[in-house]
């Protein structure tokens, strides 16, 4: 039986937080999904499986919508919001489907746990790594919203300003912390830099918009980072080389990078 079941749309560097951490810590996790379009074709549920077409109808007893990043219709059961009260995904499941896990950091943080390691050498530089994972998630939320917005063209001025804000505060102090460090805590890479890591490449998204943002005379908040904080694009990008972290982030970067060059 494994460590721990994780269900969502793949590839997602969310998912890939606790994908870095198994394997360096040697946890058994399972990752269950399918791609983000498809995953309205999945049953959402503590065994999580691709419904059959005739299961996909609108009186289905699992039909709901979608409430975030979704539009279509999605098919979740009981047990599985009552594992998952907020209802999205990553997912994760004690291995006997008892306990559901969500937020992608918590989810980090079960593996951390699990394989004992990547989470501080006491209670005081564990709970720091617990402050930069606060702080990233609400990073995190702030440009989930800013990217659909630019996803669905409906991006103005003002989600703009507030997403600058919360990007200025959150990197000016990632920035002011890793300074000449290779790493957030303690001198040795923890979940609070594999958790960085995952969310700033998604973030790194933002520049495949650059051309719709000079459209509204904006510009990309990610291209700027190199000149206005360069410890913290140094860093990110030496996480990316990261012998742990590169097997999982390296395609996902990659592909973004094939896609920028295609644009
Ligand atoms: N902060 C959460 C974000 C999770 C999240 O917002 N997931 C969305 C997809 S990006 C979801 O599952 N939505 C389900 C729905 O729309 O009902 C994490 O890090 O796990």
């Amino acid at each position: 039986m494994v460590d721990l079941r994780i269900f969502s749309y793949l590839p997602n560097p969310r998912v890939m937080k606790a994908a870095i951490a198994a394997r360096a810590l040697g946890v058994d996790i399972e990752i269950v999904g399918d791609s983000g379009k498809n995953l309205s074709n999945w049953l959402w549920d503590v065994n999580p499986r691709l419904l059959e077409e005739d299961e996909r109808t609108a009186d289905s007893p699992h039909i709901r919508h979608g409430k975030r990043g979704f539009d279509s219709a999605l098919y979740k059961t009981d047990a599985f919001l009552a594992c998952h009260p907020f209802g999205t995904v990553p997912a994760a499941f004690s291995p006997d489907g008892q306990i559901g896990i969500f937020e992608s950091n918590s989810i980090l943080r079960t593996v951390a746990r699990l394989g004992k390691g990547l989470y501080g050498r006491d209670e005081y530089e564990s709970s720091r790594i617990d402050s930069f994972l606060d702080a990233n998630l609400v990073f995190a939320r702030e440009f989930q919203a800013y990217l659909f917005a630019l996803a669905g063209n409906e991006l103005d001025a003002a989600l703009h300003e507030r997403m600058r804000d919360a990007y200025e505060f959150y990197v000016a102090g990632i920035d002011a912390a890793i300074g000449d460090e290779d790493f957030l805590v303690g001198g040795c890479l923890s979940i609070a830099d594999i958790s960085f890591a995952c969310d700033f490449a998604q973030f790194d998204r933002e520049r495949y918009y650059s051309k719709e943002l000079a459209k509204l005379g904006l510009v990309s908040l990610r291209e700027t980072l190199a000149d206005t904080y360069p410890s913290a694009e140094r860093y990110h990008l030496a996480l990316l080389k990261h012998s742990d972290i590169a097997p999982d982030l390296g395609p996902y970067v990659a592909e973004l990078a094939s896609k920028l060059a295609a644009r």
